[in-house]
């Protein structure tokens, strides 16, 4: 039997690519985000691709009623959920708290911190009832270190940082297993998300220095699950090379 993974945010970047890896890896997937068609297209691109099965689930991961709904309406086969990747998430603006917009921190709180918080409470029981399972929550170099005008999105990453640590304590007993991963710069949709659509922006974010790509940390989240079952990672922090550390990267311009 194969085993089953949950991926949330998988209409692009992280999410998407890691659907790929483990597609790749003959899991079956759950799929979830709120872009309906990209979600189709990967489930009719990774199932022919593949032969894998694949669900997909949209919702709104910041509304608490969606979520509950959707995981709950999932057939008792797909329940049997061996991994959960939380994934979804998002910055938006990069301004002073003093001159930051508050539906810009609504909108981050509530997906970083709540969203991840509302899929957990969902999923996490099947794991303890099960006495198996893994988590593995996507942090950022921003859940480490804070930078100018990152204020908002580095507190929210530093909370998954803070709740990835508690999951672990909580679930050690059930030997359920909790990662963090916890990227530098990757080109994903990220940059246009932040700078709400200004492709130019979004783009400056990579110039003069190779980023990240999304399959760099894909194949490194599944990594993590292929080690033994007395194995766990319990944090790691992957970069660009020429990324130092949130501030310092070396740039050919
Ligand atoms: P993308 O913007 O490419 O992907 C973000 C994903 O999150 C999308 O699939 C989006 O799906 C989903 N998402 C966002 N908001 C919601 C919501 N309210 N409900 C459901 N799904 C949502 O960015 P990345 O792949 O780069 O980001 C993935 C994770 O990686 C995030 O947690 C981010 O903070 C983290 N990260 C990113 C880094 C980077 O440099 N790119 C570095 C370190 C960490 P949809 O819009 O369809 O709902
Ligand atoms: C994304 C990386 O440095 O833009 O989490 O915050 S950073």
């Amino acid at each position: 039997m194969n085993k089953i993974t949950l991926i949330t945010g998988a209409t692009s970047g992280i999410g998407r690519s890691c659907a790929e890896v483990f597609a790749q890896n003959n899991h079956d997937l759950i799929l979830t985000g709120r872009r309906e068609g990209r979600l189709k297209d990967l489930h009719d691109e990774l199932t022919s691709k593949y032969g894998i099965k694949v669900t997909t689930l949209v919702f709104d991961i910041r509304n608490n009623a969606e979520v509950e709904y959707a995981i709950s309406s999932l057939p008792d086969v797909w329940k049997n959920i061996d991994i959960l990747i939380n994934n979804a998430g998002l910055a938006v603006g990069l301004k002073t708290i003093h001159e930051g917009e508050i539906d810009d921190w609504e909108r981050m709180i509530d997906t970083n911190i709540k969203g991840l918080l509302y899929v957990s409470r969902a999923i996490i029981p099947f794991f303890v009832q099960n006495k198996k399972g893994h988590i593995i929550n996507i942090g950022s170099i921003a859940g480490k270190e804070v930078y100018p005008f990152g204020n908002v999105y580095c507190a929210t990453k530093h909370a998954v940082d803070a709740l990835t640590k508690a999951m672990r304590t909580e679930l050690v007993a059930d030997g359920i297993k909790v990662t963090q991963i916890a990227p530098g710069a990757i080109e994903t949709e990220f940059s246009i998300v932040r700078f709400k659509g200004d492709k130019k922006m979004a783009d400056s974010i990579y110039n003069g220095y190779k980023p990240l790509e999304p399959e760099d940390v894909a194949s490194v989240v599944y990594y993590t699950t292929t080690l033994p079952g007395h194995v766990n990672i319990n944090d790691l922090v992957i970069m660009p090379t020429a990324q130092a550390s949130s501030t310092v990267f070396s740039k050919n311009n």
